[in-house]
């Protein structure tokens, strides 16, 4: 953490790896702001994977569902329980780098669901997929809440070459993509979900600062910094800022001090939002294909089935 920490204050402009906002106050933040008014992408999301993922999961009879950055797994009783109807899976595998979290959601799941193998892998995607668990055949993978769109397009190609080396032919993997503004859904209220009126995505972008100061004993004043967030068409996705509102000088170990000027940005985090041609071709880069492309009424956001293409050999 530390070296991907001096790595990111050492550029310009600077930034952190969004995975590090993920502590349990962090994970918890993220909760709230799935049940924000502005934050449309989770409500949208759950619609759809209740309209869609039956079927799908009728067709595909999956025996285990295995979910990457899995988060408080809410959504994922939508698929459980499809897969419970259709006597299909028995085995589920939560993965995220949230620990804690993840420990608390896996425990939660195992009393709602007493004939479910739950396994839960504390790992980074950002990393070649390592299993504990061998996976049966078919198995469901899941990649929900537009989590691809926090890596940038090579890296969402690595990040799916991972999970798409993990499957086999008969597998499938479930995809939520946040799309690109349009008709149904105007820049405005895409900068609002990443800008609450309460104020809440504020305090989960200052998150990554405590993180921080606590895991590898910098100390950034977190007075010193405020939240920016904005759509930039050019690269059709959302970056969020820490803003220094004065001057600071902070402590990196290993690094010596690092200076903030004033107005200087720290990004946090990009969130791309997706067109068709864009995740065909990321799709295709990872040896993956869109089966099944679903929108909501207004195209605020797709829920896509992905089939594995063959490996070159
Ligand atoms: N899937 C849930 C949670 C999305 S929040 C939903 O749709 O609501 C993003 C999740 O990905 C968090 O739980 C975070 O801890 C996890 N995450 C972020 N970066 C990660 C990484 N590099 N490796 C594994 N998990 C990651
Ligand atoms: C987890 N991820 C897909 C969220 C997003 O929308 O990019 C994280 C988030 N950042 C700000 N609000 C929510």
């Amino acid at each position: 953490m530390l070296d991907e920490v001096r790595w990111g204050l050492s550029r310009d402009p600077k930034e952190l790896s969004p995975k590090f906002f993920y502590d349990t106050r962090g994970s918890r933040l993220f909760e709230e702001i799935t049940e924000l008014d502005e934050y449309y992408l989770t409500r949208t999301e759950r619609s759809l994977l209740r309209r869609w993922m039956p079927g799908w999961i009728g067709d595909l009879q999956p025996h285990a569902l295995v979910e990457l950055g899995a988060g408080s797994a809410s959504k994922t009783r939508i698929l459980l329980d499809a897969m419970r109807a259709q006597d299909a899976g028995t085995l589920f595998v939560p993965l995220d780098v949230s620990e804690e979290f993840l420990h608390d959601a896996a425990e939660r799941l195992r009393g709602e669901y007493p004939d479910l193998t739950v396994r839960p892998e504390v790992a980074d995607l950002t990393h070649p997929l390592e299993m504990s668990t061998e996976l049966p055949s078919p198995s469901l993978f899941a990649l929900l809440g537009s989590t691809l769109g926090n890596f940038d397009e090579a890296a969402a190609v690595r990040l799916l070459s991972h999970v798409r080396a993990t499957m086999g032919s008969a597998d499938a993997l479930v995809l939520g993509a946040d799309l690109r503004p349009g008709p149904g859904k105007s820049q405005a209220q895409l900068e609002a979900a990443y800008d609450d009126a309460a104020g809440v995505t504020a305090r989960f972008n200052l998150n990554i600062l405590r993180v921080l100061n606590r895991e590898v004993g910098t100390d950034f004043p977190l007075d010193a910094f405020r939240h920016d967030a904005f759509y930039d068409p050019e690269e059709g996705r959302i970056e969020m800022h820490l803003v220094a509102s004065r001057a600071v000088s902070v402590r990196v170990p290993g690094l010596g001090p690092v200076s903030v000027d004033e107005g200087e940005s720290i990004r946090t985090e990009i969130s791309c939002k997706y067109d068709r041609p864009t995740l065909d071709r990321i799709l295709d880069g990872a040896r993956l294909r869109v089966a099944r492309w679903e929108e909501d009424d207004v195209g605020r956001y797709a829920l896509v089935l992905a089939r594995p293409l063959p490996l070159d050999v």
